[in-house]
C-alpha cells in the first residue's frame, strides 16, 4: 500500500543564508500523553483552548498550558460509530479519528451552528450510507456532535448526529480534515479509497482485483465523479436536500444543478489522499483554500482548490504524467503550485525537483503576530523523509513572491525536530500561531520510552541576541577641490553632496569593523549598522552602502569640528583617489565597491530618527562573508545623493567623544527562548514527568495545606511539607482603640505570570482586595490596605507586609485569603 506516500515539485528558488523564512523555534508543549496526534483546532470561542484528536479516537483539551485529564470526547470504544484504527493498534495505520472542526458559529446562542462541532473518523464496514465504492475495509464518517448543556470542556456524546458517511475500499488513502470555509460551508478532504495506482477493487474501472499493479487507462475514483473519493466535498451540514436529508447541498456546488450522475456534494477533484487542507483568510483579498496532496512513489504537491478544479490523479502524479491515458473527461488539469520529489523518485521529470519526503502534510498560512517574518507564508512539511517506517519529517514552507508564484524551500528550525518524527499535522490558535504534531514511531499506540509518542509543538520567534562592534577604522574621501584632502581622525565622516562651491564636491564615509571575533557556532539572523545623524539637510534622500573591494588607510589627519572640508591627508590616509595616500590609488577613483548596494536607507526630511541604520540580508551576507574570509573585510563606502547639491549629511565617527554615537554594527543571533520562570520551577519539582502534564493548581501534594499554585507562588516545593504558612495574620492594638491586623505573605518577584490579591471579608460574602503585586511588581495597598513593607526574603523572594486598621466598636473579626492567578 501507499500509505500517506507521495510527493511534489515546486519552482525552487535558491536563498540566501538566511533564507525566506525566519529561524523558527519548535516550542514542545506537550509530549508523553498523546499517542498520535492528527488534528489541533480551537472553538473560537475565545477560550484559548486547543483541541487534540488522537487517532485511536480521544479528543484532548490542552489549555493553561496542561493537557487536560478529562477527554472532550471518547470514541475509542463508544458512541453511534466506533472509531476503527485497525486490528493491530502497534501497526501503521491511516484509519481513526482524523479530523475535527467547529461551526463558525459555536459560539453565538441564536445561530443553528451554536456549541456544535463535527469529527470525521473511519468506523468499522458495512455502516455508510454511501455503497458506491464497495468492497468496504472501512467507512469514513462525518458525525455532528454537541458540547454538553453545563460543562464547556466536555462534549456530550449522546448528541451524535451522522451527517455523511461513505465506504472505504481500502484502509489506506482516508483524507479526513474537516475545515469550514468563510462561506460557513463544511469542506472535507477525501483520498481516492486507498490501495495504489486508483484501480484497485472499489476503484472505478479497475481490474475488481486486490492488487492490479499499474493498470493504464482505468478512470479511478478520484475521476469519477458519481463518487465522493478522490474529491474536496462542500456541504452544509446544517442543511437537509442532501441524500438522507442530513445535510444540504449548496446551490453554488459546481454540479450542484446538474442533471447527471454527478455528485452534487462535489467542489474539486483529481485528489489522491488530501492530507490536511486549510483556509487562508487573509485581511484584505479573498479567503484561498491550500490542500496538500500526498502523491504516490514520485511526487508531492500542493494546490490551491478551487471550485470545480480537477487536479489530475490519477492522470498526473504532481505536475507528471502518471497515466495519460486516463480518461477525465477533457478541461485543463490544474497543477500544483509547489511539488517535489521522493529522495528515491525515478519517475522521468524528478532530477528537476527538490527531494524533500514521501507524504506530504499540509498546514497553514501564517497570520499570527509573534512571527511578523511568517506573515502571509505557508508553512507545512513532510511525513518521513527517510519513508513512513522511518520518520525524518521536514518542515517546508512556501513563500509567494509575485502574486500566484510560490517559492518552496526547506524551513531549518532554529531546534530541530527529533530524528524519528512523522509530522501529522499542523494547527492553528485563535491568535493565528501554529503548530506542529509529530509522533515519533510508526505503529499507532506504540510507545516511545513508555510513553505515548506524540508531541505537540508550538511554533515561535527565536530569541536573538546581539553583538555590537564599534567601527575599527573610518574616514571620508573628499572630492578633490583643489587641494587632497582627508579627516581621519576627525570627529565627523560626511556623506553627500555639498553645495560649498560652483564645482560642488561630494563626500563619501568609509568604515569597516573587525568582525573576525564573533561566535562560530550560531546562526546570524540579522545584521545592521547604526549611525549618528549629527546634522542633517533638510530632504528625504537615500543613502547606500555599498560592500568595498580594495583596502584603505587611516591615517593621522584631522580637520577639526566640523571639518566639512578635510585638511591635507597624512600618509596612509584614504582620500578621493588613494587608498593610501600618497602610495596606493583606487583604480576608480572615489572608491572601489561593490556597484550592487547591501543596504539603503531613506534620511528623512527632519531629524525625527537621529539614528538611522541601515539592514538588509546582503549586509548580513558581507558580515558573514568577512567572517569566514577576514582578507575580503574592506568594510563600506556610504554614497549619498550625487545627483543633486546640498545632499551631504554629517555623521559621528569612531573618534567622537560620544561612544554612543560611533558607527555601531549591530549583528543578531539566534538563541532559544528561556524557559519561563513557571516552567523552571515546574522542571526542578516534577523532573520526570512529560512536558505539558497536568498538575491541578489546587491539589496538595505534600498535605501541608499550601495548595500547588500557591507552593509556586511563594517560591516553595509541592512535595516538602511546609510548616510555616506563606500567609500569616497578627493584631495589636492601635491608637484609639482601633485594632491593627498585620499581614505578611511572600511573593516571588520573578513570577511575572502571577497576580496576587490579598483580600479580607468579615462575614465571607463579600471581599475587598487591600494589597495587590502584579507580574512582579511591589505590591500596592488599598481599600484601607497600607503596604508597610516589601522587603528581599532568599533569592527572587520578597515577604510584604500589610496593614488594616478596624475603628474602635467595629466587629474586628476579619477572615483572609490570598487570590493568586497565574496567566497563560
Ligand atoms: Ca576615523
Ligand atoms: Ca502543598
Ligand atoms: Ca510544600
Amino acid at each position: 500500500m501507499n500509505l500517506l506516500r507521495c510527493l511534489a515539485f515546486s519552482l525552487f528558488l535558491p536563498m540566501g543564508l538566511w533564507g525566506a523564512f525566519p529561524s523558527l523555534y519548535l516550542k514542545n508543549i506537550c509530549d508523553g500523553q498523546i499517542h498520535a496526534p492528527t488534528n489541533i483546532t480551537h472553538a473560537g470561542d475565545g477560550s484559548g483552548r486547543l483541541f487534540i484528536c488522537d487517532q485511536i479516537g480521544k479528543i484532548y483539551i490542552f489549555s493553561q498550558g496542561m493537557l487536560q485529564p478529562k477527554l472532550f470526547l471518547d470514541l475509542s470504544a463508544s458512541g453511534l460509530n466506533r472509531v476503527f484504527v485497525g486490528t493491530n493498534l502497534n501497526s501503521y495505520s491511516e484509519r481513526g479519528l482524523l479530523g475535527m472542526t467547529f461551526h463558525p458559529d459555536y459560539e453565538h446562542p441564536f445561530a443553528p451552528g451554536y456549541r456544535r462541532f463535527y469529527v470525521n473518523y473511519t468506523a468499522p464496514a458495512s455502516t455508510a450510507t454511501d455503497h458506491s465504492s464497495d468492497p468496504q475495509n472501512c467507512v469514513t464518517v462525518i458525525a455532528e456532535f454537541r458540547v454538553s448543556e453545563d460543562d464547556p470542556n466536555l462534549a456530550d456524546v449522546t448528541t451524535e448526529r451522522l451527517v455523511l458517511s461513505y465506504g472505504q475500499p481500502q484502509p489506506n488513502h482516508n483524507g479526513g480534515q474537516l475545515a469550514f470555509g468563510p462561506d460557513k460551508m463544511l469542506y472535507i478532504g477525501s483520498g481516492d479509497g486507498g490501495s495504489a495506482n486508483d484501480n484497485a477493487e472499489g476503484h472505478t474501472g479497475g481490474s475488481g482485483t486486490s492488487s492490479p499493479g499499474r493498470v493504464t487507462g482505468t478512470l479511478g475514483n478520484a475521476q469519477d465523479k458519481t463518487k465522493l473519493l478522490g474529491k474536496i466535498l462542500r456541504i452544509d451540514p446544517l442543511g437537509t436536500n442532501g441524500p438522507g436529508g442530513a445535510y444540504g447541498i449548496p446551490t453554488d456546488n459546481p454540479f450542484a444543478n446538474s442533471v447527471g450522475m454527478e455528485r452534487k456534494e462535489i467542489y474539486a477533484w483529481g485528489l489522491r489522499n488530501p492530507w490536511r487542507l486549510s483556509f487562508d483568510t487573509p485581511e484584505e483579498g479573498p479567503a484561498r483554500l491550500f490542500c496538500a496532496d500526498v502523491g504516490q512513489n514520485d511526487v508531492e504537491e500542493v494546490d490551491l482548490i478551487t471550485s470545480g478544479g480537477n487536479y489530475g490523479w490519477r492522470v498526473k502524479e504532481g505536475s507528471l504524467d502518471f497515466d495519460n491515458t486516463t480518461p477525465y473527461g477533457g478541461g485543463s488539469l490544474i497543477g500544483p503550485i509547489a511539488e517535489y520529489a521522493h529522495p528515491s523518485a525515478s519517475l522521468e521529470g524528478t532530477d528537476s525537483m527538490p527531494k524533500y519526503g514521501t507524504s506530504i502534510t499540509g498546514g497553514y498560512v501564517y497570520r499570527g503576530t509573534a512571527i511578523p517574518g511568517l506573515q502571509g507564508k505557508y508553512l507545512f512539511g513532510d511525513y518521513a523523509e527517510n519513508g513512513i517506517g522511518n520518520g525524518g519529517g521536514v518542515l517546508l514552507g512556501l513563500e509567494e513572491t509575485t502574486p500566484g508564484v510560490f517559492a518552496l524551500s526547506e524551513v531549518t528550525p532554529f531546534n530541530s525536530l527529533p530524528a524519528s518524527a512523522r509530522i501529522y499535522a499542523f494547527g492553528e490558535d485563535e491568535a493565528g500561531e501554529l503548530y506542529i504534531a509529530v509522533k515519533t514511531t510508526s505503529g499507532v499506540t506504540s510507545l516511545s520510552g513508555g510513553r505515548p509518542a506524540g508531541i505537540l509543538y508550538k511554533v515561535q520567534p527565536v530569541a536573538e541576541t546581539p553583538i555590537q562592534l564599534t567601527a575599527v577604522a573610518d574616514n571620508t574621501l573628499y572630492e578633490p577641490n583643489g587641494s587632497v584632502t582627508s579627516n581621519a581622525k576627525g570627529i565627523y565622516l560626511f556623506a553627500g553632496k555639498t553645495g560649498e562651491s560652483a564645482n560642488y564636491k561630494v563626500r563619501r564615509a568609509v568604515m569597516k569593523f573587525d568582525v573576525s571575533g564573533l561566535p562560530s557556532d550560531v546562526t546570524f539572523t540579522s545584521a545592521a549598522l547604526r549611525l549618528h545623524l549629527n546634522m542633517q539637510v533638510g530632504q528625504d534622500f537615500t543613502m547606500n552602502l555599498h560592500r568595498l573591494s580594495e583596502s584603505w588607510g587611516e591615517g593621522t589627519s584631522n580637520a577639526g569640528s566640523p571639518g566639512g572640508n578635510g585638511i591635507t591627508a597624512t600618509t596612509g590616509d584614504a582620500t578621493w583617489n588613494h587608498r593610501f595616500y600618497n602610495t596606493t590609488a583606487w583604480t576608480n577613483p572615489g572608491g572601489d565597491y561593490e556597484a550592487q548596494a547591501s543596504a539603503s536607507y531613506v534620511i528623512g526630511s527632519s531629524l525625527s530618527d537621529p539614528y538611522p541604520t541601515w539592514q538588509s540580508a546582503k549586509l548580513l551576507e558581507d558580515v558573514l562573508d568577512w567572517k569566514a574570509t577576514p582578507s575580503s573585510n574592506q568594510g563600506w563606502i556610504l554614497i549619498g545623493d550625487e545627483n543633486q547639491t546640498f545632499t551631504a549629511q554629517r555623521f559621528s565617527s569612531r573618534e567622537n567623544t560620544t561612544a554612543g554615537n560611533r558607527p555601531t554594527l549591530i549583528v543578531n543571533y539566534a538563541s532559544a527562548p528561556s524557559p519561563t520562570h513557571y516552567e523552571a520551577w515546574l522542571a526542578e519539582h516534577f523532573p520526570e514527568e512529560p512536558v505539558g502534564f497536568y498538575l491541578d493548581p489546587y491539589g496538595d501534594l505534600d498535605n501541608d495545606g499550601i495548595f500547588n499554585l500557591h507552593e509556586y507562588a511563594f517560591g516553595r516545593s509541592p512535595w516538602v511539607k511546609d510548616e510555616e504558612p506563606g500567609l500569616t495574620t497578627s493584631t495589636q492594638p492601635g491608637s484609639a482603640g482601633s485594632t491593627l491586623h498585620i499581614l505578611r505573605f511572600w511573593r516571588d518577584s520573578a513570577a511575572t505570570d502571577l497576580s496576587y490579591q490579598l483580600q479580607t471579608s468579615a462575614d465571607l460574602v463579600t471581599w475587598k482586595t487591600i494589597a495587590t503585586s502584579l507580574a512582579g511588581t511591589t505590591a500596592i495597598g488599598s481599600n484601607g490596605g497600607v503596604v508597610l513593607s516589601d522587603t528581599p526574603g532568599t533569592g527572587t523572594l520578597r515577604l510584604v507586609t500589610v496593614r488594616e486598621t478596624l475603628a474602635a466598636g467595629a466587629n474586628s473579626r476579619r477572615f483572609v485569603r490570598l487570590h493568586v492567578t497565574r496567566s497563560y
